[in-house]
């Protein structure tokens, strides 16, 4: 009887935790730890204790033994996985390594790979030493564009109290090979640097450390006048320096491993060495000189634009590219992949490549700020994908992403925003992996319910439509080279028509797509601002020829007439409604792709997405009908008449207010979801 009732209480605790088990919490650490794997280690750490339990609990092969050891192939955080007469060993210079080789047999397990099959040695090494998510999370547990719920460092309660999620946050970075993270805000408030906060940062540290992330801090250029009162915070000034100096060793004391500090400088309002006449150079190097006795770093931002009359496209260039040379070798400038900000579509900063003499790193936003925040499906590894041809990973050694992660229990609100965190890590790790395996990936390890054992009659179609997802977007909203006609502020909906008295122009949309009689787009060839001529030449030639110019750039690169002949035969204006109805038709698709892996995927997983899809869907018509019906006053054209008819009169969409909670979409509904 007794047994019964064990049996009885299991069985209820193992439903639990499969009904537990399926919000989306485990992310793509799905696997079932009840193997008892034999593993040996030639040497115990932190570190190596947690790759030992991590594979005693989920490996379920043969023995492995975990080999710290030098070895001329293996960089620091590489590892080296082979076949022996007793087992498996991996093999890495640094105890993180071996952590890295572990999460990668335990993937090559979830998929099933055939790579575990062979009898071949595995051999990975990162392509990027610094792999490093940057939060823009402010103290008050807001989070700037982060749709997921608040932010997971819960100030009020660190150093005491650390939430379960600190770890779990670490270990799912490292299971992709993340190495870093900026903890705060690039609007940096001063009080990060207060003792106080570094304590709770140092928290977070301990927590993080056996898992090989960094942690690095934003830092407000002014620090020292606001929290100690300095009269300046010249880079150049006795006290500014002594003051960071002795900032900085009171941080390593505390955190011997710290990253090093990231900073937006003279960027949107926010203080920097320009206030006090010097130049990024001069302030980056004083903070560099403070790291240097620690070997921490100085990531600096070029994300600069001022309301002159230069393009905004061109101007981090202007400003940073006669400054190549004059930065320490411990600061890393670090360049936004486009030169505008995170649009759909970009082509890639032309600051790459540039510098020369300077180390620069990517920064790519996994938030989808520009991108429909939460409620859309935007699968990101091609645009990155895109942005590694240009840009290849051997030319750096750092990349950052713009973290998507909260306290929502899926991590990231829209349960496939998650492939966008997994696809910056393994993309960081190895950029050569496609769009496709990455998906592949993710799809198998997170997704499927448990007990599924057949995904042949849907795999397939989801992972097209994460892989065409991306470009559904960009159809919808600013297809052919358009940018940045987001509504003022919250940046999800279409305001092409956007006008705010006294507002910069280049903080408008008519400043991007500069529609007129005449035709629509920026020009940026060698009649216009010459952007182009920041690319190099061969780059240069084919974006300056409106004959050569892809068309995905099109609109970026030049103002083009409404008649002109496309490569497709049809004018311009037919070709931008057809862009536009593609979008709205690949959403609906999506919409039936889903609605037939019902079957196969947990049931409030299913409902969740069914109904962001059709938030998704429904903003999907308001883009078009907003821009359409918008530039059909300039362009005087008939929409085709075999493509979807708008359902919105413009006079109501011009109407639409969107809250910062909340916001009425076209259709009346009141919608309320991760603003
Ligand atoms: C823009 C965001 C803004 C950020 C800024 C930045 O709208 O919230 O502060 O970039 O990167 O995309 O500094």
């Amino acid at each position: 009887m007794k047994h019964k009732i064990y049996l009885l209480i299991g069985l209820l605790l193992s439903s639990f935790s499969i009904l537990q088990a399926e919000d989306g919490s485990r992310l793509w650490l799905r696997q079932p730890q009840n193997a008892h794997a034999q593993v040996t280690a030639n040497k115990q750490s932190p570190t190596i204790g947690l790759a030992t339990r991590e594979l005693q609990q989920a490996w379920q092969g043969a023995p492995v033994t975990l080999e710290l050891k030098k070895d001329k192939q293996l960089d620091k955080d590489g590892f080296r996985i082979r076949h022996t007469s007793d087992g498996l060993t991996i093999t890495s210079p640094d105890e993180i390594g071996l952590l890295y080789g572990t999460y990668h047999l335990l993937r090559l397990q979830a998929l099933q790979s055939n790579d575990l099959k062979t009898d071949n040695e595995i051999i990975e090494n990162p392509a990027y030493q610094l792999r490093i998510l940057n939060h823009w999370d402010n103290m008050d547990r807001t989070i700037e564009r982060g749709y997921a719920g608040k932010s997971l460092w819960n100030w009020d309660e660190l150093p005491n109290t650390l939430s379960d999620r600190y770890e779990a946050y670490a270990r799912a970075n490292a299971s992709i090979g993340i190495n870093g993270t900026v903890l705060n805000n690039v609007n940096a408030s001063p009080q990060i640097l207060s003792a106080e906060y570094l304590q709770k940062v140092k928290a977070l540290a301990d927590v993080f450390r056996p898992y090989g992330i960094r942690v690095y801090l934003s830092v407000n250029f002014a620090s020292p006048m606001v929290l100690d009162s300095l009269p300046t915070a010249d880079p150049l000034d006795k006290e500014v320096i002594r003051w960071w100096k002795n900032k900085t060793k009171e941080i390593y004391k505390l955190i011997p491993d710290f990253g090093g500090f990231l900073v937006k400088a003279n960027s949107e309002g926010q203080p920097g060495p320009c206030d006090f006449g010097r130049t990024h150079a001069e302030g980056a190097n004083m903070l560099a000189d403070a790291l240097k006795p620690y070997k921490g770093i100085v990531m600096w931002r070029a994300f600069v634009y001022s309301p002159s009359d230069a393009d905004r496209a061109k101007q981090a260039y202007l400003e940073f590219q006669p400054l190549d040379g004059q930065f320490r070798p411990n600061v890393i400038v670090q360049v936004k992949n486009g030169p505008v900000d995170f649009q759909p579509r970009e082509p890639y900063s032309p600051l790459f490549g540039s510098m020369k003499h300077t180390s620069l790193m990517a920064e790519f936003q996994i938030t989808q700020e520009y991108l429909g925040h939460s409620n859309h499906i935007a699968y990101l590894a091609p645009m990155w994908e895109e942005f590694f041809q240009f840009v290849p990973a051997t030319s750096q050694k750092a990349i950052a992403g713009v973290s998507n992660i909260g306290t929502d229990a899926n991590w990231c609100g829209h349960p496939f925003a998650q492939a966008n965190w997994y696809a910056f890590g393994r993309l960081a790790w190895n950029p050569q992996l496609g769009s496709d395996e990455i998906a592949d990936e993710w799809l198998k390890q997170t997704i499927y319910k448990e007990g599924v054992t057949d995904i042949s009659p849907i795999h397939t179609d989801l992972k097209k439509m994460m892989l065409e997802s991306r470009e559904a977007v960009v159809d919808y909203m600013m297809p052919l080279g358009l940018h940045h006609l987001f509504a003022w502020g919250h940046h999800y909906g279409p305001e092409p028509w956007c006008k705010v008295p006294g507002a910069r122009p280049d903080w408008l949309p008519s400043y991007y797509h500069k529609a007129d009689a005449q035709g629509i787009g920026f020009d940026r060839s060698s009649t216009g601002s010459n952007a182009v001529a920041q690319y190099p030449d061969s780059l240069a030639r084919l974006y300056n020829n409106l004959a050569t110019c892809p068309e995905e750039y099109l609109l970026w690169f030049h103002h083009v007439p409404w008649r002109h002949t496309m490569k497709s035969g049809r004018t311009l204006w037919d070709e931008l409604c057809r862009h536009y109805d593609a979008g709205v038709q690949q959403v609906k698709k999506f919409q039936k792709t889903w609605d037939k892996a019902e079957a196969f995927v947990d049931a409030d997983c299913f409902k969740d997405v069914q109904s962001r899809l059709k938030i998704q869907a429904r903003d999907a018509v308001w883009w078009k009908d907003a821009c359409l019906l918008y530039f059909q006053q300039f362009s005087q054209m008939p929409i085709p008449y075999d493509i979807e008819r708008p359902i919105h009169e413009l006079d109501d969409l011009e109407k639409v207010q969107l809250g910062i909670s909340n916001y009425e979409c076209p259709s009346g509904e009141l919608l309320n979801r991760n603003r």
